[in-house]
């Protein structure tokens, strides 16, 4: 298996959480302000679907939302453009967001911040998940990289792996995203073009490790009893093996730089949502590493745990998301 810092986290690059040079600064973050409740206020949660059951002029005005984001400046102040600060407060917050409880809450509400952003780009769709399971058969093949009505395919060049650095040269040259600029490799400014390297770690592309989100992998991983487990479970095979798989710019830590990063993270939101849907108790369960830090390897999460956002959102704790039909979310699968 290639180095990839989804499968091994003590490789990733040092997560620098404060910006660095004139160009990246942001503004202090507001102050944090409690969002919990209001399940009332949410009447109509939005129903998210998979990719392929949306009619093809809802994809298109959903991947032309997403070029919609490239044209919009940074809303923390960078050189970049709006598109580029989900990479950035990803990549920046990497070991704070990563192998650790906080994990799923704070995917969900990244992926929010998203969605929101796509609407006010002209999206009136809903969000949709990329359902990998319906893919095993040969992932590589998937209508999900259709050129017309998904993410155009896997990048043109030479194939192959680079040690601990990423293989960011592999353009993507078909679909709505073809040969498209992105402008971070981790936390740097670096501007490349969006690449994808399909393996399955000996291979290109070969099964895309397929192995690691089988309708009976998954199912496996949907029987598990407590939320540590199932969420080292969840992001370590399914979650880590598609960035490994796609590779090129999903390996990295500034893999939002793919928009196919986000319907993937849907997907595992719904995973999580359907494993809290399954018994009534898993709706609050919450527990495992707050930290990555080895200094601080002791402290357990708790539903109180503010989760970051760098002054893109405001912080919220982990207890406004746990609950996706409140008017903080309002939506369900
Ligand atoms: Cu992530």
């Amino acid at each position: 298996m290639h180095v990839s810092h989804f499968l091994l986290p003590g490789l990733a690059a040092a997560a620098a959480v404060l910006p660095r040079g004139v160009d990246h600064t942001s503004p202090a973050a507001p102050a944090l302000v409690s969002r919990q409740g209001d399940a009332a206020a949410c009447t109509a949660p939005q129903k998210r679907v998979e990719w392929r059951t949306l009619d093809a002029a809802t994809q298109k005005q959903y991947t032309d939302a997403v070029l919609c984001l490239r044209t919009k400046p940074s809303k923390l102040g960078l050189s970049t453009t709006l598109y580029d600060d989900f990479t950035w407060v990803h990549a920046n917050l990497d070991k704070a967001i990563h192998f650790v409880a906080q994990f799923l809450p704070w995917h969900r509400y990244f992926v929010h911040l998203y969605e929101s952003e796509l609407k006010n780009c002209g999206y009136e769709g809903v969000m949709s998940y990329w359902d990998w399971t319906l893919d095993i058969e040969d992932p590589s093949k998937s209508a999900i990289w259709d050129p017309v009505r998904g993410f155009g395919g896997n990048g043109v060049g030479y194939h192959r792996f680079n040690g601990v650095n990423p293989v960011l040269d592999v353009c993507v040259q078909d679909g709505p995203f073809a040969n498209m600029t992105v402008a971070y490799t981790n936390e740097v400014h670096s501007p490349h073009c969006l690449s994808r390297n399909f393996n399955n770690g000996i291979e290109f592309p070969g099964d895309m490790l397929s192995f690691a989100y089988s309708p009976k992998t998954i199912a496996g991983i949907q029987a598990k009893p407590g939320y540590d487990d199932y969420r080292q479970y969840l992001e370590g095979n399914p979650h880590g093996a598609i960035h490994s798989a796609i590779n090129g710019d999903m390996g990295p830590a500034s893999s939002p730089n793919d928009p196919i990063f986000f319907l993937h993270h849907t997907q595992i939101d719904r995973l999580w949502w359907l494993w809290q849907q399954a018994r009534p108790e898993h709706q609050l369960d919450y527990a495992g590493r707050k930290t990555q830090d080895v200094e601080e390897y002791t402290l357990t999460a708790s539903l109180e745990d503010v989760m970051p956002y760098l002054g893109f959102a405001e912080d919220l704790k982990v207890a406004d998301v746990m609950n996706t039909k409140t008017s903080t979310l309002c939506y369900e699968y």
